[in-house]
């Protein structure tokens, strides 16, 4: 197989000056006729061209004049033109191909959605569209014409015509090819307008289908925020005179950056309160921002080749984080991006498919948009912040933008600003980058004369060819608790950088409790030796509001793991929970989540990571009679919370009511198991917005009596995409497991499973996946099931097959039985033939 290597980066050997493309639409046939003006780097060398076998060539000429036959050669993946065939400094080559959206299944390159023709073009789409050094260090202004009877023509840039049939747009600012984009359609936009600190007016339009407009309002508003905060926290502004979304129904991904017209996945554009939860309008906003703030953090600056992918993705994503923190709830924030770093980083990096932050080596570049290159790429900037201090990162940022604006950069540039801004050697950080793994932290306590002494050591298990890591640097904020319960030592950041070290407080009247990694301080998983009776007094005590939640879970987890192994446990669980629960004082968000009992997956995860082999059955067993009993014990309590929770009026999806309404939908998940389901019958019944009637489904399905329900919903719904996609994921996710698999088979046999939409596809084995009985079911059928579809999938879209095959990536911490049927399964999909590069490498990985 073609592996790419990161040592091997050669830089271009021409400097695109300049690319022209002229597109006439058509469904079957559209015509691309690209001029671009090269200038050699040095010398004469060949021409390398990226361009697959889609791309129908009609003509090729240099400076106007065909080059003779053998001077242009073709394969599968690129075309060359000789040195020979070259003038010596400038030159234009023309090319005009065909190609034919409508076959395009993959939805990369140019296709069509709904009559609609759109692009996606990053990582290597655009070698799709035509022949081009398809690499993100080849940057040039980009000149698009559109020929098209579609009502409206977009692309990136500012548009210089519009007329009938025809549209001219022209994007000032060097870009690689990757943030092309074009879109053609029955369009309308919702718009508004936005002035920048310097002046600039932007126009600012939000394109969906019409009948789609009055969805898109929270989108506008979420750009215009989003705007706002990049001035005032990074002095970023926007930099062209109109800013475009576009929402799409078949996409691939979330959404993406292309220059001045951002293309998105409409799940993440259309929202109202009938349709969308509080959890899709907290996502809509921060992915809204997150494609903004791409237009500095890699688009003015971007990846010099797809190794450094975390440079503009660890760094956007840190980014929207802190943006949604300034937004909403910083602490409730923290507490889900580690909720979410544990869920999907933590498990990439417990199982075969772990690699570093930043790679070096890959097949395929799509199965590298990981939560280890986003989530944990941006943990690693969060490290440095909390390293260099907030000054130093604001110079070391702005030194970023003024030095490599324009440039396609590297994660050495990126370190170095840091160290020239703040004359730290970041040379040991570097690791961060280069190795994969999580860090096992372990600490130990003694306790001498008024000094209590921290004992820390560090150690990072093996990952696919990485045996030996050495120590890295790791932050770990640290406050102590005075048995009184107040804070006798507010957060110090402590730095570890060797295997083993100690770090002292002297001068303690009594022994204090510890409370330690801070705000998740560092992506590690920490090892103490704490009692229960601790975990509460921090649950009770702590002033961090992480280290607070950690406790709680810590005890939680703790209860689920031994109710697992037939063991005792809960009872100082349930005991501290009651008191958190009626915390007035506390953000009812984050009562709500200290309700909320850690995940099976989560369970499992940790019984792995601690030497066990999880047992999904008894997992999901341990975690209902846990539940059972917080519901048992705190009925009255909960009762009371669901009834104080009601938000009164109409429905806004703004924090504070988000936040009651999530500890209502907590506390009614608990009653439901002692209430045989009324209350979430009555509530999805009488309330109209859609974050309750979800909540209350799933309590419903998952007790077995979601038929009335889920058929009302139907029928209400059953002409809205999105909501019929969150109507196909509940089904099998909240499903008992023993009736998971029959239900996505049913479900999958349905004329509306339109499967080769990436949503709907996603929805129900997705849904699958996330029930974890159901999924690991004994018998091997759920591994049997999702990789029949997987099969079925991957000849027609191979990027949306092997982000789904990564259900398999836990494959090995089970027991012998299902991993033998397990690994069965990724034995026939390695198998089959004409298996494309992307499954064949995700596959091959977890097998090996
Ligand atoms: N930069 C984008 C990542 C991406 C993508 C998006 C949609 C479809 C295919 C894609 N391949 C890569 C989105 C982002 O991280 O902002
Ligand atoms: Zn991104």
């Amino acid at each position: 197989p073609d592996r790419q290597f990161l040592a091997d980066y050669r830089p271009y050997p021409f400097i695109l000056e300049q690319t022209r493309l002229e597109f006439t639409l058509a469904p079957d046939a559209t015509r691309v006729r690209a001029d671009l003006t090269f200038r050699p780097r040095n010398g004469s060398e060949d021409l390398l061209l990226d361009g697959g076998k889609n791309l129908h060539l009609i003509s090729l000429t240099i400076d106007g004049r065909e080059p003779a036959a053998d001077q242009v050669t073709r394969d599968d993946e690129r075309l060359v033109i000789a040195a020979a065939a070259l003038p010596d400094g400038q030159f234009t080559l023309a090319t005009e191909v065909e190609i034919n959206p409508s076959a395009n299944t993959a939805f990369e390159g140019l296709y069509i959605s709904n009559g609609m023709f759109c692009t996606q073009c990053e990582a290597e789409g655009f070698r799709h569209i035509t022949f081009y050094p398809d690499r993100p260090d080849v940057m040039a202004p980009f000149q698009v014409t559109i020929h098209s009877d579609q009502p409206v023509l977009l692309s990136n840039g500012n548009p210089v015509r519009q007329e009938e049939g025809l549209a001219e747009w022209h994007d000032p600012w060097p870009k690689p090819a990757y943030l092309f984009a074009l879109v053609a359609g029955d369009l309308v936009a919702i718009e508004d307008r936005f002035t920048t600190a310097s002046g600039r007016d932007v126009a600012l339009n939000v394109w969906v289908r019409p009948g789609d407009e009055d969805r898109a309002g929270f989108a506008m508003e979420s750009l215009i925020k989003s705007m706002k905060w990049d001035e005032d926290v990074y002095r970023r502004e926007y930099d062209l005179d109109v800013f475009n979304i576009v929402a799409v129904d078949d996409f691939n991904m979330g959404a993406m950056e292309n220059k001045g017209l951002n293309i998105f996945n409409s799940k993440l554009v259309l929202a109202s309160p009938e349709t969308a939860t509080d959890a899709d309008y907290e996502r809509i906003e921060s992915v809204i921002a997150h494609e903004y703030f791409h237009n500095w953090t890699g688009n003015r600056i971007t990846c010099r080749d797809w190794f450094q992918l975390c440079l503009k993705e660890g760094l956007t994503v840190f980014r929207d984080q802190q943006f949604t923190s300034d937004m909403r709830s910083a602490s409730v924030k923290r507490i889900g991006d580690v909720q979410a770093l544990r869920a999907r980083q933590f498990r990439e990096d417990q199982g075969p498919l772990a690699h570093p932050v930043r790679p070096e080596e890959y097949e395929e570049i799509n199965n590298f948009y990981t939560a280890t290159v986003y989530e944990k790429g941006a943990e690693v900037i969060g490290m440095l912040k909390r390293l260099v201090g907030d000054d130093g990162y604001a110079r070391a940022l702005d030194l970023y933008f003024k030095r490599h604006d324009g440039e396609a950069a590297t994660i050495e540039d990126w370190l170095k600003v840091f160290e020239d801004a703040t004359g730290r050697d970041l040379t040991q950080f570097k690791r961060w980058y280069t190795d994969a793994g999580t860090p096992r932290l372990t600490m130990r306590e003694t306790w001498e004369n008024g000094r209590l002494t921290l004992h820390f050591t560090q150690h990072t298990p093996p990952t696919p060819g990485q045996n030996d890591k050495p120590p890295r640097v790791i932050p770990i904020a640290v406050g102590l608790i005075g048995p009184n319960g107040d804070e006798i030592e507010p957060t110090r950041m402590l730095e570890m950088s060797e295997a083993k070290q100690e770090f002292s407080f002297d001068g303690l009247g009594a022994r204090p409790v510890v409370s330690a990694l801070r705000g998740f301080s560092a992506p590690v998983i920490l090892e103490r030796n704490i009692d229960d009776a601790t975990r509460a007094f921090l649950l009770a005590h702590d002033t961090d509001p992480f280290a607070r939640w950690e406790a709680g879970r810590e005890l939680a987890l703790h209860a689920l793991t031994a109710l697992s192994q037939g063991q005792e446990g809960g009872a100082d669980y349930i005991g501290a929970i009651g008191q958190l629960a009626t915390d007035e004082d506390a953000d009812p968000a984050f009562r709500a989540l200290c309700l909320n009992l850690p995940g099976e997956e989560e369970i499992a995860t940790r019984l792995y990571a601690a030497g066990a082999i999880p047992d999904p059955d008894a997992i999901h067993d341990a975690r209902n009679r846990l539940a059972r009993r917080m519901a048992e014990t705190h009925a009255n309590l909960l009762s009371a919370i669901y009834d104080q929770m009601v938000v009164p009026g109409p429905y806004s999806p703004d924090a504070d009511s988000a936040a009651r309404r999530a500890l209502r939908i907590s506390a009614l998940g608990l009653l439901t198991r002692i209430d045989g389901g009324e209350r979430a019958e009555v509530l999805f019944g009488i309330t109209s917005n859609m974050t309750e009637r979800m909540a209350a489904l799933i309590c419903l399905v998952r007790r077995g009596r979601g038929g009335v329900a889920l058929s009302a919903l139907h029928d209400q719904f059953k002409d809205n995409r999105l909501v019929m996609d969150k109507w196909f994921t509940v089904q099998p996710m909240a499903a008992p497991p023993a009736d998971a698999i029959a239900i996505a088979r049913q479900l999958s046999e349905r004329r509306d499973f339109d499967w080769k939409n990436p949503n709907r596809f996603r929805a129900l084995l997705g849904g699958l996946a996330a029930n974890h009985a159901g999924f690991h079911a004994a018998d091997g059928k759920g591994y049997d099931f999702l990789a029949e579809w997987l099969m079925k999938m991957d000849p027609i879209n191979p990027q949306i097959a092997a982000r789904m095959s990564t259900a398999f990536e836990t494959w090995p911490r089970y027991d012998e039985n299902r991993r033998k049927r397990a690994l069965a399964a990724l034995e026939r999909m390695a198998a089959m033939k004409g298996i494309s590069r992307n499954l064949r490498e995700m596959v091959t990985r977890m097998i090996a």
